[in-house]
């Protein structure tokens, strides 16, 4: 399938979106969104593929929701319309592991998109925003909800009221990344992250990313409820026979993804 808006890359079990409008630094518009909606869905069924990587250019993972766009709305147009839900959430479907990989600005809806994957692994030339307040709006793809829960609500606050860019040291300090890399060995890098992740058992992936993300979503003792019964679930798989055989008998697992 061709793009306009984003490039697809496959290799062996890992799948690659590269975020492509780079005359406006990968500035987020409906057609985007829409074809990274299809694209994250389309990987997400394929049985090859174990786990997607998110990523931009060098400059920037995506400077925001595009401003030319938005600059023309008005309060009927974005009601009506159901501005950002229609397209912005089905990144929430997917149920392989997803990973973005920054370089560059991530602000606003680019820190919200990369929020909404399951882990943030950034370049250091990396620069996190929600400069929304500047231009008269809120974050409005979960930036005031994701930011806080990831970084502190000292922290939300501070840079969703002031706009500033938090550099990736900061980000990482904070929570908000999980690991950097120097920007040329980003992509190689997250791809052999991306690599480990898609030999694993692929139900328990899928499982563990349920039980982390309900983490976000449930009160303590129902998300240990969920746990508790989804581990107890591993117990039927084949995958949970043949990994601790292999463990057992001192060899290589075979998964098989059943
Ligand atoms: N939208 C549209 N165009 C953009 C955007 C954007 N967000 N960001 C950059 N561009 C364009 C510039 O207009 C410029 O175009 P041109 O060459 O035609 O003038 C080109 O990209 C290059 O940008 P600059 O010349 O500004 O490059 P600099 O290196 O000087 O600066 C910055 C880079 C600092 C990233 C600067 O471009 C900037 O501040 N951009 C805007 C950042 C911003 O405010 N982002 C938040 C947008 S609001 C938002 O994301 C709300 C999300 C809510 C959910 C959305 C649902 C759809």
């Amino acid at each position: 399938m061709t793009y306009n808006t984003i490039l697809t890359e496959v290799d062996g079990k890992v799948a690659v979106i590269t975020l492509n409008r780079p005359q406006v630094l990968n500035a987020l518009n409906d057609e985007l969104m829409d074809e990274l909606g299809t694209a994250l869905l389309g990987f997400d069924a394929n049985d090859n593929i174990g786990c997607i990587i998110i990523t931009g250019s060098d400059k920037a993972f995506a400077a925001g929701a595009d401003i030319a766009t938005m600059a023309k709305y008005g309060f009927g147009d974005v009601y009506r319309g159901d501005f950002i839900s229609r397209n912005w959430e089905e990144i929430k479907k997917v149920r392989k592991p997803v990973i973005a990989a920054v370089s560059g600005y991530a602000l606003g809806g680019g820190c919200e998109l990369a929020m909404m994957c399951d882990t943030i692994m950034a370049a250091d030339s990396a620069k996190f925003a929600q400069p929304e307040v500047k231009l008269g709006i809120v974050p409005g793809a979960g930036g005031t909800q994701r930011l806080p829960r990831a970084v502190s609500k000292a922290k939300a606050m501070d840079l969703a009221l002031t706009g500033r860019m938090m550099d990736a040291a900061e980000a990482e300090r904070s929570g908000l990344v999980a690991r950097i890399f120097p920007q040329s060995d980003l992509l190689k890098e997250v791809k052999a992250i991306a690599k480990t992740i898609a030999d694993m058992p692929l139900l328990t992936a899928m499982m563990v990313k349920e039980a982390i993300n309900a983490a976000y979503e449930t009160t303590l003792s129902e998300g240990i409820h969920f746990e508790r019964r989804l581990f107890h679930a591993c117990f039927a798989t084949n995958d949970q026979k043949e990994g601790m055989a292999a463990f057992i008998e001192k060899r290589a697992a075979k998964f098989t993804n059943s």
